[in-house]
């Protein structure tokens, strides 16, 4: 099994399923409670079908697009997760390596397990954004905005949807939380020690640094405080409706990432690829919509391209590849969904992103 190629992301998953701690795995895998939007999430990439042009000479093909004018080789980041040394461990620093031996963008999560300064020094070339939350003490997070933005950090990514963390019912049942060799690097020294308390109730994302420390009172007025600390582009993640779409892009930001969280946070809501096209359409290019949720295959990417998406960014597929071979892996997963992606372009009759447009999509299928 070990030895054998891996030919698409759901082998990465297999392999991962099979080698990791069930604990492990299970908070990688998790969604909020009964997991509806997180299979929803993939399930509604198969709903959608393409409308492939013919005889277009495809002997070419450019996969290549930008993001707030930076050049990447193709349509797909790496969304932020936490904790990747539980993967590998070399955690963070593999996934920083693999990304810019890609030449693409690492969105790189508040919660790693590596610092900020270790994950550029890893891949000092790398094109790499930062997650980031705010925090009951604004300091916090204000801190963690210079720190980057004098790392070369290009944009700040603000999570929006965790005013609390969502009910991953594996976690609690697991009790999950970091072994004591493992910790959020980028809060060392941040923290009075009395804080580091066990939780009453599982947050896994919040785990390795105390409870409560998220504001969920966060709301559009912090918008204007984070573009008061920073120059750096403001995209904010977790926008699933026209009406905040419309309202971020009133409030000044660079860029929207429509996103569940992966289905971790509120079970019940839409996949993403369904609320893309509303938004898009309400956006109207003013700022740059990315997508992320349940990106398997080449040919969820050309889908979400086609409903309007600049880019799209993978979460968990990206854990799999670490677990399987770390900076290797990774790069195998962006690779083979490279091709993947190439060829259902090249099959549909793109011969590059620019070419890609909703005429592709069956709109009777929606
Ligand atoms: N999103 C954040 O904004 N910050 C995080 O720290 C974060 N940690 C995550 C940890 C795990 C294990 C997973 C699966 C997701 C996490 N997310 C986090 C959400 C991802 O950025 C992304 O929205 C989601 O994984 C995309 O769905 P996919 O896993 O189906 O690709």
């Amino acid at each position: 099994m070990n030895i054998m190629a891996k030919v698409c992301l759901a082998d990465f998953e297999e392999y991962a399923k099979q080698h990791l701690a069930k604990t492990t795995w299970d908070y990688y895998a998790a969604g909020a409670d009964e997991c509806c939007t997180r299979d929803d999430n993939l399930q509604a990439y198969k709903r959608i079908r393409l409308r492939p042009r013919i005889l277009r000479d495809v002997s070419v093909s450019d996969t290549r697009t930008t993001i707030l004018g930076t050049e990447i080789s193709f349509p797909v980041g790496i969304a932020p997760t936490a904790f990747h040394c539980l993967a590998w461990p070399e955690g963070e620093l593999a996934t920083s390596r693999a990304t810019e031996a890609v030449n693409t963008c690492y969105i790189t999560s508040t919660y790693s397990t590596c610092s900020v300064e270790e994950i550029c020094a890893a891949a000092p070339n790398g094109y790499r954004w930062f997650q980031l939350y705010v925090y009951r003490d604004r300091k916090l997070s204000e801190q963690l905005v210079h720190r980057v933005e004098a790392l070369g950090y290009k944009a700040l990514v603000l999570t929006v949807d965790v005013p609390y963390t969502g009910k991953r019912r594996d976690d609690i049942r697991n009790q999950f939380k970091l072994p004591p060799h493992l910790k959020v690097k980028n809060f060392d020294g941040m923290f009075e020690p009395e804080c580091f308390l066990e939780q009453d109730t599982a947050g896994p994302e919040e785990y390795g640094v105390p409870s409560n420390t998220l504001d969920p009172s966060i709301s559009w007025k912090d918008i204007h405080w984070l573009q008061s600390l920073t120059r750096l582009p403001i995209v904010i993640k977790g926008i699933l409706t026209k009406e905040d779409a419309e309202l971020a892009v009133e409030h000044g930001v660079q860029g929207i990432i429509v996103s569940n969280h992966g289905g971790r946070q509120l079970d019940g809501g839409p996949a993403t690829i369904d609320c893309l096209s509303e938004i898009v359409d309400t956006v109207q290019g003013r700022i740059e919509v990315y997508m992320d949720g349940g990106i398997r295959t080449g040919s969820d990417v050309l889908k979400a391209l086609a409903l309007g998406a600049k880019c799209v960014f993978i979460g968990r597929p990206a854990i799999w590849g670490l677990a399987y071979k770390g900076e290797e892996g990774v790069k195998e997963v962006l690779q083979i969904l490279n091709e993947e992606f190439r060829l259902s372009m090249a099959l549909s009759g793109c011969r590059n992103v620019a070419e890609i447009n909703r005429n592709l999509i069956q709109i009777s299928k929606l």
